[in-house]
């Protein structure tokens, strides 16, 4: 069987991977290396220098770019497009790395607060780049953003926290073969759901601390790419600069990807369940999932966020408790299987309060254009049993 036309189920096992010679085992060695022999200067079995190349690494790496769809071959790319990083940050820095000053940025006005943190308070002045933030759920907006110094389209749907979408073959559409890069943190959605590079994007970008690896136990960045000369110049700034995954922790990632079909596939199904329960009680004043025909975007979400052709709405929930800041800290603090907890992804339910956790770096002014309130709240909906995370939710509520 043609392995592109293998299903999702069992690419995220097979994709990528070869035994290893040696022994024939089943996972890669965890190769703990920094360097390799060489029979002669210039003499090796094409392992050098653990920063420039590293087995584990690899292994994880071609996964991953195969998950994402890039169709490059070992001569094209060592590993076949998919590049891994120490963090979710640095993959988006090394994505910056690849502009030059004073080039311009068009960004999705709700982000991860670190990546508008990276972007206003580091990028700007240490690379001289400049950034517009943008609401690309109306995308009319696009075109009048675009300046002849537009060199990166930067989006993330669903966005981190108000899991808003963006139309990806929509910007495609507009922005394709205007010399602008097109790049999506796939973050949220995960190659289960969604496939920015088969729509015409350029770049896929990860934090695989998040679903990728799965078990809140590893920070780790992915940057994919399906085009031969640009996997060619992340290679050059993932070495140049350095910022790599180490092979104990790219090991992690590529064991938690093996049971990425099936957490992803229970994530959405208990927030499917969850955001519909929580739509019917009455101190929740508002409650956004892509998976909910109440969501602004629903019809983006059935296009473009699927399983088995089936609409998949992802395992995140945002909603404002009502009440306020008082009443959202005191339901926070109640929760009993929900831990109180920055970061998303992993097999247990966290909840976490963006104002005042992972988006205190946004400006007080920019929250309250995006929505971020006082009451709002994110839940990642782990894979525990759903009758229990419920519970759980209603006896904080109550
Ligand atoms: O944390 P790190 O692996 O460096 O990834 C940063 C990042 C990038 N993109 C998105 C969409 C993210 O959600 C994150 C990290 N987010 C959290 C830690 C959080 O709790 O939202």
């Amino acid at each position: 069987m043609n392995k592109k036309n293998q299903h999702f189920d069992s690419k995220v096992i097979h994709a990528g991977q070869s035994v290893e010679p040696v022994t024939g085992a089943v996972m890669p060695p965890i190769f703990l290396t920094s360097t390799y022999v060489q029979e002669s200067p210039g003499v090796h079995k094409g392992f050098e220098y653990t920063r420039s190349h590293n087995p584990t690494r690899y292994a994880l790496e071609r996964c991953i770019a195969r998950l994402e769809g890039s169709e490059l071959t070992e001569e094209q790319d060592a590993s076949y497009g998919g590049f891994a990083f120490s963090s979710g940050m640095a993959a988006i820095s090394t994505t910056l790395d690849l502009l030059n000053a004073g080039d311009h940025i068009i960004a999705m006005d709700d982000l991860y607060g670190g990546t508008n943190r990276l972007f206003t308070k580091v990028k700007e002045r240490s690379a001289g780049l400049q950034f517009s933030f943008v609401d690309l759920t109306n995308l009319s907006l696009l075109e009048n953003a675009i300046t002849d110094k537009t060199k990166l389209i930067w989006i993330e749907t669903p966005t981190n926290p108000m899991l808003k979408l963006v139309d990806l073959e929509g910007v495609v559409n507009i922005a394709k073969d205007r010399g602008i890069l097109l790049a999506c943190d796939n973050t949220f959605a995960t190659p289960a759901l969604q496939h920015p590079l088969d729509m015409g994007f350029d770049i896929v970008m990860h934090s695989a601390t998040k679903y990728l690896a799965g078990h809140s136990d590893v920070v780790a960045g992915i940057l994919v790419t399906g085009n031969p000369e640009l996997a060619e110049r992340i290679r050059f700034v993932h070495n140049s600069a350095g910022p790599i995954l180490s092979p104990f922790d790219s090991y992690l990632v590529l064991r938690g990807i093996k049971t990425l079909s099936l957490r992803m596939r229970r994530h959405c199904e208990s927030a499917k369940r969850i955001a519909t329960w929580l739509n019917t009680q009455e101190s929740v004043e508002l409650v956004i999932y892509p998976g909910l025909s109440s969501h602004p975007q629903f019809e983006i979400a059935e296009k473009q966020m699927q399983i088995d052709g089936e609409l998949a709405g992802g395992g995140m929930i945002t909603c404002i408790i009502a009440g306020g800041i008082e009443k959202s800290k005191s339901f926070l603090e109640k929760l009993e299987i929900f831990s109180l907890a920055e970061s998303l992804g992993g097999v247990e339910s966290l909840v976490e309060h963006p104002a005042i956790m992972t988006h205190a770096s946004v400006s007080p002014e920019n929250r309250a254009e995006l929505g971020i309130e006082d009451g709002l709240v994110r839940l990642s909906i782990g894979i525990e049993d759903c009758g229990d995370l419920i519970a759980d939710l209603e006896q904080a509520l109550a």
